[in-house]
């Protein structure tokens, strides 16, 4: 209700009761707004003493907005952005990029020379053609989406792996029980990874089991292990941003809502020539049993 404010200042409280008392004398409202009008006041000033309590309670507070929610805690390495060297516990990685849509980091130094080669030669005995969860039963398929070979470490099952582990934990701020275990793939010349998302489709049958396991993914860590002499980049179409493939390198980048709108479409493009080794760790929201 808008109000000339030069007539609102004058409403006394003797006024307000000159009003009440001609309404308990048994004048009706048109009668009191003419009295009102006819000693000077404004038909917008009538109007509004003469308006409900409810009416004027509201006229008179704020708008009602919608609570804020709170913003929901996620991984992201302390000080990116404001230091070149993060402290990641037992070492310090360097920040070569932070993007905020989608927040991405990308970090030089994450992994040892020597963590790369031992990661990959304990891999390498176990590695299958790649599965994907499938998100139609929960459980898991070889797709033609993913022509690379993998396996996966159970977590903290070696002292390297644990190693690697805390490192994760402690650079991210995200604890080592919400995370998967590790999962290394091998691309050959010709093999990639088509865009998708690494979170679980909402909307998909076999989601809801999928979730009881720790609930979404909410951030992934792609740290390169070997890099092919051409071709391989992780590529995010939606940020316009291709990391290419630096032995020891890695790509962190998160995402809150399982939403396309998280921007967090990426790829593995075709290996031309060499060979790509990766380390996955996909970070859930809570403990991933
Ligand atoms: O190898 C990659 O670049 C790549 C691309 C997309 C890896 C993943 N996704 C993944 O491990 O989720
Ligand atoms: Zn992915």
């Amino acid at each position: 209700m808008n109000m000339p404010n030069t007539q609102v200042s004058e409403i006394t409280p003797a006024l307000r009761s000159w009003m009440a008392a001609q309404q308990a004398a048994g004048f009706g409202a048109p009668e009191v707004m003419q009295g009102l009008i006819n000693a000077g006041w404004s038909e917008a000033v009538v109007a509004y003493l003469l308006a409900p309590p409810s009416a004027l309670h509201a006229a008179a507070a704020p708008m009602a907005t919608a609570p804020t929610p709170l913003p929901k805690a996620m991984p992201w390495p302390a000080q990116a952005g404001e230091r070149l060297a993060l402290d990641a516990g037992d070492c310090q990685v360097q920040t070569v990029l932070v993007g905020q849509q989608p927040p991405l980091v990308v970090f030089d130094d994450f992994l040892s020379d020597e963590e790369c080669r031992a990661l990959i030669e304990q891999a390498a005995p176990r590695m299958t053609r790649s599965r994907t969860v499938d998100v139609q039963t929960g459980g898991e398929v070889t797709h033609q989406s993913r022509t690379s070979q993998g396996m996966f470490f159970e977590r903290g099952e070696s002292e390297l792996i644990r190693r690697i582990e805390a490192r994760i934990a402690h650079l991210l701020g995200w604890p080592v029980q919400n995370g998967e275990g590790l999962q290394v793939l091998r691309y050959e010349a010709g093999a990639q990874y088509l865009p998708h998302f690494d979170y679980f489709n909402p909307a998909a049958p076999g989601t809801p089991a999928i979730l009881q396991r720790g609930g979404q993914r909410v951030a992934t860590l792609i740290m390169y292990l070997h890099e092919p002499e051409a071709g391989g980049a992780t590529v995010f179409p939606d940020a316009a941003l291709s990391v290419l493939p630096k032995r020891g390198s890695a790509v962190f980048f998160s995402y809150s809502q399982p939403h396309p709108d998280s921007l967090t479409l990426h790829g593995g493009a075709p290996v031309l020539s060499g060979e790509k080794w990766i380390a996955t760790k996909w970070l859930r929201e809570r403990e991933f049993s």
